[in-house]
């Protein structure tokens, strides 16, 4: 059973468990969310130990096994290779990172926020599985830098009384102050207004109220781009792009999300079109032997990155490969002939991806900030970007520049990275990315 790491969910799961189910009901009491993540908590651990025990039964059986037919053992080995193509797609398969599946921790405070987040999105005590509380775990303590630099001082602002409009003022201040931009800003101030002409709000409806509008901010490029998840569609080419401004983690991004594919049972393929740093093949090479996926390249120099990409879609098809990700060179969005470069590539991939799902994902780096807007507004005219990817949530307090891209860009994010480890990429949820950014313990 594969675990699907665009859809964050097993095979068997249905669909209907799925992340973007908010139905956010954040209704049970302390002692009754406690209950629940002690539930969840023994029933994972039972789930593990009885994986670890089976696993230790199947090693012994191997050996003994090995022991007695190794010739056998070989040529079975020779028949998976002909019928999985991932295998026989080439030598990086040999030197894959084996990146070790999660474990469940302690008991803790961590485990208990993580649970309660899921339990508020409908997933079932049976549902959770360790990779989601793992991912919920690094999400929070990656945005920890912009809940220091924001949101504790919010918190406190918000105290225990009911909301003042001097409060809302102070919170116009601190969302300006996070990036979230002047169009995101007025519509949660002006629906925050709004509301307590009616009724009077104490901190925490305040709080609840807030959430749900930085969430309706968010989802809105979703909702309008009818793809609530970004997965790779069965039985096409898909193609992703990953465009933006120099160093904002593209490649990393790029390699991420190749391992991800692997890892959830899709054939994936690296262009290397970023030609126009001397290193960037062989940063992009490292990221394909991690995570067994072949590269495509041209390492003579001034090699026309179109040229790679027209390559590598043509591979793609004859291997009749899932996803092709494709890295390009990093550039300022006011250098006009770069950017003249980067329309020809898109050219190039629309003229070969006929019957393809194109993507065309800015990265950008969250503690640019501002910035990021503007580049956001720059590359969708000449890479016809369909998404953003943000990057960097852990080392920036400026994670608010999502709302921005949201509102101003009308932009879907579609990946969220908050580090640079392997695993440290996951499919933007709004309702997780706010709890995370809010969370008040
Ligand atoms: N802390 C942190 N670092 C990251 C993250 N993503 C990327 N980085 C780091 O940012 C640096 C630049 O990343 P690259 O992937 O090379 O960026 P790029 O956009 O491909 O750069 P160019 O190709 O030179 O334009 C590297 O040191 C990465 O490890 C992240 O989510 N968190
Ligand atoms: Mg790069």
């Amino acid at each position: 059973m594969v675990y699907d790491e665009f859809r964050r969910t097993t095979s068997s799961q249905s669909d209907e468990n799925n992340q973007n189910n908010n139905d956010n009901s954040l209704d049970k009491t302390k002692e009754e969310s406690l209950d629940w993540a002690k539930e969840a908590y023994a029933r994972l651990k039972s789930k593990q130990d009885k994986e670890n025990s089976e696993n230790k039964n199947r090693d012994q059986e191997e050996i003994v096994k090995a022991g007695i037919d190794k010739d056998d053992l070989i040529d079975k080995s020779k028949d998976a290779e002909d019928e999985n193509f991932t295998i026989s797609l080439s030598n990086n398969e040999d030197q894959k990172e084996i990146i070790k599946p999660s474990s469940l921790g302690e008991f803790d405070e961590s485990f208990t926020w993580s649970a309660e987040i899921l339990a508020a999105q409908g997933k079932k005590v049976d549902d959770i599985s360790v990779e989601e509380i793992d991912w919920l775990t690094r999400l929070r303590r990656g945005l920890e830098k912009t809940r220091k630099g924001f949101v504790t001082e919010l918190l406190d602002k918000l105290g225990d009384d009911p909301l003042t409009p001097e409060v809302v003022d102070d919170l116009e201040m601190l969302l300006l102050r996070a990036d979230a931009g002047v169009l995101a800003t007025d519509q949660v101030l002006e629906a925050l207004r709004r509301r307590l002409n009616e009724e009077v709000l104490d901190a925490s409806e305040g709080l609840r109220f807030m959430k749900d509008q930085l969430c309706k901010i968010l989802d809105a490029p979703i909702e309008a781009s009818g793809i609530d998840l970004l997965v790779p569609k069965r039985g096409v080419l898909n193609i992703w792009l990953f465009v933006g401004v120099n160093g904002v983690g593209k490649t990393t991004t790029l390699g991420k999300i190749s391992s991800l594919a692997i890892r959830s049972g899709y054939s994936s393929l690296i262009a290397a079109a970023d030609t126009f740093r001397a290193a960037a093949v062989e940063q992009v090479q490292v990221w394909g032997k991690r995570s067994g996926v072949q590269v495509i390249s041209n390492t003579t120099a001034n090699a026309d990155p179109a040229a790679v990409v027209y390559d590598a879609i043509g591979a793609a098809k004859a291997k009749n490969i899932d996803l092709l990700l494709v890295d390009t060179a990093g550039r300022l969005q006011t250098k006009h002939n770069l950017m003249e470069e980067l329309e020809k590539i898109r050219r190039i991939v629309d003229k070969l991806a006929v019957n393809s799902c194109v993507e065309s994902l800015l990265v950008l780096d969250a503690s640019q900030g501002q910035n990021g807007l503007r580049q956001a507004l720059a590359f969708s005219k000449s890479a016809g970007l369909t998404g953003v990817v943000i990057t960097k949530l852990d080392g920036s307090s400026r994670g608010g520049v999502a709302l921005a891209v949201a509102s101003e860009a009308n932009l879907p994010i579609r990946f969220i990275g908050a580090g640079e480890g392997i695993k440290d990429l996951r499919p933007f949820n709004s309702f997780e990315f706010v709890e995370a950014l809010l969370a008040n313990r």
